[in-house]
């Protein structure tokens, strides 16, 4: 409860993003979702907290910075600014935006660790182990997948340092109860995939049970970009002591510059993917039980957003970028499409095709439609403004059975975090009042003047439907259902309090026609369109070696004096005195002749003999180093160097190249 307000309160936080590239659909998606989560609460009447952030530090961001020659804290300050646009850009409506850099975090960091370690514990070993750079995640031996990194597939390298450690076993059992015995984890059948592959509890000869479950490295030597512990100079403090402590200094906690925790902790939902389960699901408890405090209420784990079959990740390079996205459907439109898609614990494929349909099919056809051809009609019949006449009749109940039934609904799917159920039920509504229509067919009662009440009451109950299906939806699309609003004549009565009642506009109601909310989307164009995009947007494979600047164009007359020719190397040896200078012995079909080349540092000389070559032969004689040169050996500028260009053993000697 806010002291201050006294309403009830709700604290709902995203995964603190890396900075170590730019934001894809896949960040764009939980962020998405936790916002519309605190728009509907903020709607329901609760103060909320909503968080998001970026987790800045590590040994990657220290790489990357490096390799683009700035400060670590200058290469993230960059990436940070694009998170925060597409944050604005998508209408997302943070409450606070953490840094891991920002000087409480740190501090709080520090005062957590000591804390730990005061208590016992985390505690001073080494850590030999397999580390994957990309995750900065250390694995053991079982965890890893083919010998790779279990998250992301890649490599992993044996690494060993001095480092601390976090005891988990005083945790185990507690975390044990946490995951299977309460609905902390949402969804809860992953609770055994976590217990068997992590905590692994087993029960000893004597009948004890005992867990398998590993101390966790705390802190590192091997790079500095973090935050310091305090007591031993040289140690930063390790990734998810930092990382996962967000949820909690970013209230204030052991920091003076926020005074919120008393007032919204614990969370109400930590949301995340499924590859920071693990963390979120037992460091964090974890560190949470260590420092007695209370544990958050629910972690509510989402699938991948894939693409192509892989993972969208910004290390694959396959990456739908958010921005394109939104200019060409609209921010409520993608918004709206990855919300339908991804169910809570399953994976969602990203396709363009199904994107486009789904904007079309429930969008453009569904909603769209419905708000213009009910206000186009009573634009038609009634100049704009309904009469106050009404008169009931078949398929009226149906529908505002459906309509009232739905706020009830939908709120227990937010409240269970299940946001494409919820939105699956408000376009149940939609095709019920577009059914509607069908069935009490408005066009022919409006050619009969004696059906004029009953024509306005099916336009005003199809305008209390869209009013309680835009209210409910506003938390998911906030851009476009303010304009539903207008459209329908619901500015000042579309409130959460409303969305169960029905009869709520007035009688007389006065509507006013506007844009298309949804334009329709040709399929095909827009599929090909896209596919050009994401195939310009792909990283192009860097050249091998810088390629060489192109010299001027000469005429066809100035090449065919150039004579070029083949010979065979019979002797190669170098110039003494000479670096550079290899002197070859030619046979070139009419004698031998001499050529030096300047490719001695390429070249041991006798790799050349017996093969053939091509060369200039009417270049004008020089003299290098005493010997006379007829004519110059081609070799092509490579990667490395100089290479001869051979030429196919079956052409003979003096054959001329055309
Ligand atoms: O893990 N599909 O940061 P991160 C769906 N800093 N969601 C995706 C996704 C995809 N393809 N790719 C990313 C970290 N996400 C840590 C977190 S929290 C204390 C520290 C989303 O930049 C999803 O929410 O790798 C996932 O959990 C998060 O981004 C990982 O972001």
């Amino acid at each position: 409860m806010c002291k201050e307000c006294e309403k009830k309160t709700f604290y709902i936080t995203t995964p603190i993003y890396y900075p170590s590239g730019n934001p894809h659909i896949g960040h764009t998606y939980t962020t998405v979702a936790c916002d519309s989560i605190a728009r509907y609460k903020r709607m329901q009447g609760y103060d909320v907290m909503f968080l998001t952030g970026t987790d800045e530090h590590g040994q990657k961001i220290e790489q990357k910075a490096k390799e683009q020659g700035v400060t670590p804290k200058q290469y993230v300050d960059e990436i940070v600014a694009i998170f925060k646009k597409l944050w604005e850009y998508m209408n997302i409506n943070y409450d606070r935006y953490i840094r891991t850099t920002d000087d409480y975090h740190v501090e709080s960091v520090q005062k957590i660790f000591k804390a730990l370690y005061d208590k016992g514990y985390i505690y001073k070993g080494e850590y030999k182990g397999k580390y994957c750079t990309p995750c900065e995640s250390f694995w053991t031996e079982s965890q890893l997948v083919d010998g790779k990194c279990p998250d992301c597939g890649r490599e992993v390298i044996e690494a060993a340092e001095e480092a601390y450690f976090m005891k988990m076993a005083p945790f185990a059992e507690r975390i044990e109860k946490l995951l299977t015995e309460t609905d902390y984890l949402r969804p809860k059948t992953r609770a055994v995939e976590l217990v068997n592959n992590f905590l692994q509890p087993s029960v000893d000869e004597n009948g004890n049970k005992t867990y398998g479950l590993e101390d966790l490295c705390v802190s590192r030597t091997s790079f500095s970009w973090g935050v310091p512990v305090t007591f031993d100079p040289g140690h930063v403090v390790y990734v998810w002591i930092d990382a996962l402590s967000n949820y909690i200094t970013a209230l204030g906690y052991e920091n003076g510059a926020f005074d919120d925790y008393k007032t919204y902790w614990p969370a109400d939902v930590h949301m995340v993917a499924k590859d920071i389960m693990r963390f979120h699901a037992i460091i964090w408890p974890a560190m949470l039980m260590g420092l007695e405090q209370p544990l958050p209420k629910h972690l509510a784990v989402h699938g991948w957003i894939t693409f192509n079959g892989q993972k969208m990740s910004k290390s694959l390079g396959n990456v739908v970028d958010p921005f394109i996205l939104g200019e060409r459907y609209g921010v409520d439109a993608i918004r709206y499409h990855i919300m339908r898609e991804m169910a809570l614990g399953a994976d969602s494929s990203f396709s363009n095709e199904i994107m486009i349909n789904r904007i079309n099919t429930d969008l453009a056809n569904g909603l769209g439609n419905l708000v213009s051809r009910t206000v186009a009609m009573i634009d038609k019949y009634f100049g704009g403004t309904l009469p106050a006449e009404r008169e009931e009749g078949d398929f009226d109940a149906d529908l505002i059975a459906v309509a009232t039934a739905l706020k009830a609904k939908v709120d227990n799917y937010v409240e269970n975090t299940q946001l494409n159920l919820a939105l699956e039920e408000i376009f149940k509504l939609v095709s019920r009042a577009n059914k509607y229509i069908d069935e009490t067919t408005p066009w022919i009662l409006g050619k009969d003047e004696s059906k004029k009440a009953r024509l306005a009451t099916v336009l005003y109950n199809l305008l209390e439907s869209i009013r309680i299906a835009s209210t409910l939806l506003s938390a998911f699309m906030p851009g476009t259902m303010p304009k539903v609003f207008e459209q329908i004549g619901a500015v000042d009565c579309a409130t959460y309090e409303n969305a169960d009642k029905f009869g709520v506009l007035p009688l007389d109601v006065t509507v006013k026609r506007g844009e298309a909310l949804f334009p329709r989307i040709d399929v095909e164009k827009e599929i090909e369109e896209l596919n050009t995009i994401i195939k310009n947007n792909e990283p192009k494979p860097e050249p091998a070696f810088e390629l060489p600047e192109h010299k001027a164009e000469i005429a066809f007359d100035d090449f065919e004096k150039v004579e070029l020719r083949v010979a065979k190397v019979l002797a190669c040896e170098k110039v003494k005195k000479s670096k550079k200078l290899l002197k070859f012995t030619l046979d070139d079909g009419e004698g031998e002749r001499i050529i030096l080349s300047g490719i001695a540092e390429y070249y041991d000389p006798e790799e050349l003999v017996g093969k053939n070559i091509a060369y200039v032969a009417n270049l004008a004689p020089r003299k290098m180093m005493g010997i006379e040169s007829r004519g110059m050996i081609l070799s092509a500028e490579s990667g490395d160097g100089l290479k001869v260009v051979t030429i196919d053993d079956s052409i003979l000697p003096g054959g001329s190249l055309v």
